[in-house]
């Protein structure tokens, strides 16, 4: 039975978006899990053009940057005219500009945003936004990754999905955001699924043991050797139980036998 998302009566978590391409949105937010959500007034979405405050009969929206230079830049009155609408709606919700200049967007970051009322952000085209508004309206950096996109709508969309999953209801019943990758700042255990062998590879014989505890202890073992092998800058970050460490060291000593 497909699971069917339910707000429970709790206010929807308000997402709204600053963009000169508001015909982008929802689109895959509108599919799948986040699109269920939506339907199901989970949470909402509201894009406000940034065109509709350009100057002049050609709404003009940017400028050559000063000192010269490649490409143009989000004019600073456009944008906090548009910033100034959309907090009329939305007084309490933290502002955010997708930035590769940033903080790095990660899976803390989207639970902290999931516990508050929603998000302003603003999606930048061109090389950037007028450094001016970004203190004027005390605006948040944030970044998705260290590289260069032609707009910051799609870190948006990939902003709001993370935290969409992190908001009551949205996942299936018996599903929490909790069993998620970085949920315990470690990498996922190893999935499995049938066919029982493929290719002459079997699922791991404990993982269709039945025994509950061999299994979670199955899985934080190989969570805490891949994190160790993959991204041990986590672990550092998150620290290790003596239980956890010792079974780090269990895995590292089955690797050299292996
Ligand atoms: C980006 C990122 C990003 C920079 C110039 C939009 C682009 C253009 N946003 N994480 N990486 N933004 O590349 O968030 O305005």
């Amino acid at each position: 039975m497909p699971h069917v998302p339910k707000s429970n009566g709790r206010p929807p978590w308000r997402a709204t978006v600053l963009t000169l391409f508001p015909e982008m949105f929802p689109g895959p937010l509108g599919v799948s899990l986040a699109g269920q959500a939506l339907t199901a007034a989970i949470w909402t979405l509201r894009t406000v053009p940034i065109r509709d405050f350009g100057l002049g009969r050609h709404r003009t929206v940017d400028d050559a940057p000063a000192g010269g230079g490649a490409g143009m830049v989000m004019r600073a009155d456009v944008l906090a005219a548009a910033i100034d609408h959309a907090r009329e709606a939305e007084p309490q919700a933290p502002l955010l500009y997708l930035s590769p200049r940033g903080e790095r967007f990660d899976q803390a970051l989207a639970r902290e945003l999931s516990s508050g009322p929603g998000v302003l952000l603003v999606a930048g085209r061109f090389e950037g936004v007028d450094e001016r508004v970004i203190a004027a309206r005390s605006m948040r950096e944030v970044s998705i990754g260290d590289y260069v996109l032609s707009g910051g709508e799609l870190a948006a969309m990939v902003l709001i999905d993370a935290v969409v999953r992190q908001l009551p209801g949205a996942l299936g019943d018996g599903m929490s955001a909790g069993q998620d990758s970085f949920a315990n700042g470690l990498l996922e255990a190893p999935q499995y699924t049938r066919p029982e062998v493929y290719e002459g590879e079997a699922v791991p014989p404990v993982l269709v043991s039945g025994h509950h505890a061999k299994i979670e202890r199955w899985r934080l073992k190989a969570s805490l050797g891949r994190t160790w092998q993959r991204r041990p800058e986590l672990l550092e970050r998150r620290g290790l139980s003596d239980a956890e460490r010792a079974l780090l060291q269990e895995f590292k000593e089955e690797l050299k036998k292996d």
